[in-house]
């Protein structure tokens, strides 16, 4: 049996301690359930950073039959208590009887303290007193966490009760509770239980850590997913320009998939980054700005940078249309169009040109693809990059909203996330460091088919600025200085 500090997470039945458990150990395969009932056993769920154990939850049903297990124990006052708490765990072994309250209370004989957690939005009823006593008995340190299950406010109520039997009781509300929760309910342990402080202290130690490398990962892919959409390119073979405006339909939903694929994909490493392994988006409720489609129209309206902070960033008509002109010198005849709409459209349709690709020349660089195409096909076009300057923009706050509403959620959570529409990062950022990130998206897009390292440093500083502004573990899981 390893030594590490574990908790056993007890209770009355259905009042969120399965919760409590999936908050606390970042494990969203805890079953939780709205009947009650759910959890007939014990299981411990470690808490591990780098392969390394640092302490354990115990989930464990619910007490049934609390007032008339007390009454068994009170039939003899004579021996130490938790002696007594051993007998009843022999005496009833091999019956029916008083199989939740002996499920529950054996991880605590064997040495795990108690997390006692009541549901606060109902009120505090004596009823509750058997349980608490019957934890008194196994003289284990234990901790209460008011939870609130609904939407009724007992918790004052609830703190007053539980004070005069617990040393240490806390809100801890499982849907809502993110990291410094987690690591104050920790700090807090440790000054209950001084045998276990040492293994808490280095816990700690190691959940920041590891806080920071997620943080530090996290920023890692958004810098990548930046620079692998703002440089895609397809490849397509085409006799003329002519036959490519033909397939225009089709190679953009092509290429579109193509960005969305490289979205999805940073999403999901971002979300098992937190082990938030149950993918969000193949839950169909209420989806949040950042899930809309990368190219709706509502993504486009509320994303990004606004008309005339689009003009800021860019230096002008050529920086937005330049692909497209050198297109159409490249003779593709529907790129004119596309070249003449963006230039038109300047002032008023930037922030809304999410459905162009707007640029498709003639390959300069026969890659082995554009070869074995060119063989068969005609001339190998290049499609993309996409030009328009507000695309970067468009994609980063998606990509923050993601990561903010990742990082910050509590794995009881099995509803979507859901966020304010129009959360607008990078729009609300200082016009210097607006400037500065169209610069890195414009440079991107000219270096698309070698980005340079200085490209992509500059583009990791800001992206890791950010990420670490919007990162809800707040200044306790600050980086390193290094
Ligand atoms: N809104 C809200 N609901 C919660 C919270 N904690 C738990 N619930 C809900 O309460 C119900 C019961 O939660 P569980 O965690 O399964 O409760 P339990 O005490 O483990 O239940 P049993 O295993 O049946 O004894 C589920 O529907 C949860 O989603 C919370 O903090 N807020
Ligand atoms: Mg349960």
């Amino acid at each position: 049996m390893s030594d590490v500090p574990r908790f056993a997470v007890v209770g009355r039945v259905n009042k969120g301690k399965s919760s409590v458990v999936a908050t606390l150990a970042e494990d969203p395969s805890v079953a939780i359930e709205p009947r009650p009932g759910t959890t007939r056993i014990c299981t411990r769920f470690p808490v591990e950073v780098d392969g390394e154990v640092l302490f354990e939850l115990v989930d464990t049903p619910g007490f049934e039959e609390a007032d008339r297990a007390l009454a068994w124990l009170e039939e003899d006052h004579s021996g130490d208590r938790p002696a007594r708490v051993r007998a009843f765990l022999r005496h009833f072994v091999g019956t029916q009887d008083f199989i939740e309250e002996r499920t529950l209370l054996a991880p605590i004989m064997d040495g795990a303290a108690v997390l006692y957690v009541v549901d606060g939005a109902h009120p505090f009823r004596a009823n509750h007193k058997a349980e608490m006593e019957i934890l008194r008995w196994t003289g284990r340190p234990g901790m209460a966490l008011v939870n609130r299950i609904g939407p009724g406010d007992h918790t004052q109520t609830w703190l007053d009760a539980l004070r005069s039997r617990f040393e240490v009781v806390r809100v801890f509300d499982a849907h809502t509770a993110d990291f410094t929760d987690r690591i104050e309910l920790l700090r807090s342990f440790r000054s209950l239980d001084p045998a276990a402080a040492p293994a808490l202290d280095a816990a700690i130690d190691a959940m920041q850590g590891e806080r920071r490398r997620r943080r530090a990962e996290a920023a890692l892919t958004i810098t990548d997913l930046l620079i692998d959409a703002l440089t895609l390119t397809l490849t397509e073979a085409a006799p003329d320009a002519e036959a490519i405006e033909q397939r225009r339909a089709a190679l953009e939903a092509r290429f579109h998939d193509r960005l969305r694929g490289l979205e999805r994909d940073a999403r999901r490493r971002i979300e098992r980054l937190y082990l938030h392994t149950v993918a969000w988006d193949e839950r169909e409720i209420d989806r949040p700005v950042f899930d809309a489609d990368l190219f709706a129209e509502r993504t486009w309206e509320s994303l990004g940078l606004s008309d005339g902070q689009v003009l800021a960033v860019t230096t002008g008509a050529g920086a937005v249309t330049g692909g497209a002109i050198d297109a159409m010198v490249g003779g593709a005849s529907f790129l004119a169009g596309t070249a003449v709409g963006a230039a038109m459209g300047l002032i008023g349709g930037l922030t809304r040109l999410g459905r162009r690709f707007a640029s498709a020349s003639p390959a300069q660089k026969l890659g082995a693809l554009g070869r074995s195409l060119s063989q068969d096909g005609g001339k190998p076009w290049r499609i993309g990059p996409h030009q328009n300057p507000n695309f970067g923009f468009v994609l980063l706050d998606r990509a923050l909203l993601h990561y903010r509403s990742v990082a910050g959620r509590a794995h009881a959570r099995q509803d979507h996330p859901a966020l304010d529409a129009g959360d607008r990062l990078t729009a609300a950022l200082p016009a210097e460091a607006r400037r500065a990130l169209g610069g890195v998206f414009e440079r991107l897009r000219r270096e698309h088919q070698d980005v340079g390292r200085e490209t992509r440093q500059r583009l990791h500083d800001r992206v890791g600025a950010l990420v670490g502004r919007l990162d809800p573990a707040g200044p306790g899981a600050a980086p390193k200085s290094d």
